[in-house]
């Protein structure tokens, strides 16, 4: 019988699993894939971290617990897992998103650069911005090396004993007040706890019991580039960065070990009817052409793209987390809805799950990624 049972080894799930082995519990993973893979959410090789934060000052103290367990797990392996590159967000002045950004920063004394176009294009001249811009530089902040993190933590799960059962699929989940079991096609695993972070596949897993959340899969793409001006681009000459526009935000990476140029768009996409089905990077025309087209307006015309790939978020309502007992199951936690901004903190909220799930108070509160802001009889 195990401690805790965890239907998704991603992220979130991996993480979860390695604190829950470091505090002696036994855990079993389980996973459709063979972690890390690039049928979820981690793949791509880097995500931005940020911590003054434009989607919500509430999400500074987890931002920071995050950074804080990277750089511990960066010290435990011989991976990269964290690049201090900086992170300019920018934008057209006056928008709210680049103002929370500034205003979390006073609340919580970050160290944040405020920059004027001019300024941000001599600094790194990789930029070309019009006047219009304004610049806010994290010089702390920077990037989490995505795929590397989850090996690690993986690996560290099962020197700790944790059992993986990977290529899994879960037929039926069977709960009582202090037994889960988990049905596979090729036998069951039970356990005392019950923990959900299947991304995209959560509402498969929940509607085994009958519960479907608000959640929406959506198909997103992201490109790597080449420049004339590589040098531009290599990390150390060119930060992390989040572009908030009118009408669309990208976000994109320095060229790191010579990958090139990495962009994505991370507002729009395709919602998916089936999130098993992807259609590959270059099926919709705007797989090439939009974070082409934003790379020539703010960097440099002779941009090129060099290759893209396809990924999925699964985005909630209001693009906050879901981080939850399920409904009517006191012995089920789910963390679910990422909207696409969630890597960042898999380390903070993997430790957070894991004091949950333990009965002990977590080191940040999760409590605003409540299921019943949708609904209060949730
Ligand atoms: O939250 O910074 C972010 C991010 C970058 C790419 C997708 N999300």
């Amino acid at each position: 019988m195990y401690d805790v049972i965890i239907i998704g080894a991603g992220s979130m799930g991996m993480a979860a699993g390695y604190y829950l082995t470091e505090a002696g519990q036994k855990v079993a993973l389980i996973d459709a894939f063979d972690p890390p893979h690039e049928s979820g959410s981690h793949h791509g090789g880097t995500r931005l971290i940020r911590h003054a934060y434009g989607e919500g000052g509430n999400y500074v103290p987890l931002a920071l617990h995050a950074q804080k367990l990277w750089e511990v797990l960066d010290e435990k392996t011989e991976e990269r897992i964290f690049a201090k590159t900086g992170v300019l967000n920018f934008g057209p002045k006056g928008n709210t998103f680049l103002e929370t950004v500034e205003q979390s920063a006073k609340e919580y004394y970050l160290p944040l650069e405020v920059m004027t176009a001019e300024e941000i294009n001599a600094r790194w001249p990789g930029f070309q911005l019009d006047s219009e811009s304004i610049g806010y530089f994290e010089k702390t902040s920077g990037v989490v090396f995505s795929e590397n993190a989850v090996r690690t933590y993986r690996a560290l799960a099962e020197k700790n004993g944790a059992d993986l059962y990977t290529n899994s699929y879960v037929q039926a989940i069977e709960t009582t007040t202090d037994r889960v079991t988990v049905k596979l096609e090729n036998g069951e695993v039970a356990g005392e706890k019950l923990l959900i972070t299947a991304g995209k596949g959560t509402n498969q897993v929940t509607k085994l019991l009958d519960i479907t959340l608000p959640l929406t899969p959506v198909r997103k793409t992201f490109s790597w580039f080449t420049a004339a001006e590589e040098a531009n681009y290599e990390e150390g000459a060119f930060p992390g960065w989040g572009h908030i526009g009118e009408e669309s935000t990208y976000y994109g990476f320095p060229s790191i070990d010579g990958t090139g140029l990495k962009i994505g768009r991370h507002d729009s996409g395709q919602p998916l009817v089936d999130p098993g089905e992807l259609d590959p990077f270059g099926a919709y025309p705007e797989d090439e052409q939009e974070t082409l087209h934003f790379a020539h307006e703010h960097f440099s015309k002779d941009i090129e793209l060099k290759e893209g790939r396809v990924c999925t978020y699964t985005n909630t309502p209001d693009e906050d987390f879901i981080i939850d007992y399920l409904p009517g199951h006191a012995n089920v936690v789910v963390a679910c809805g990422f909207s696409g901004h969630g890597f960042k903190f898999a380390s903070g909220i993997g430790d957070c799950l894991a004091n949950i799930l333990m009965e002990k108070e977590s080191a940040v509160s999760l409590g605003s990624f409540r299921l019943s802001r949708f609904d209060e009889s949730l």
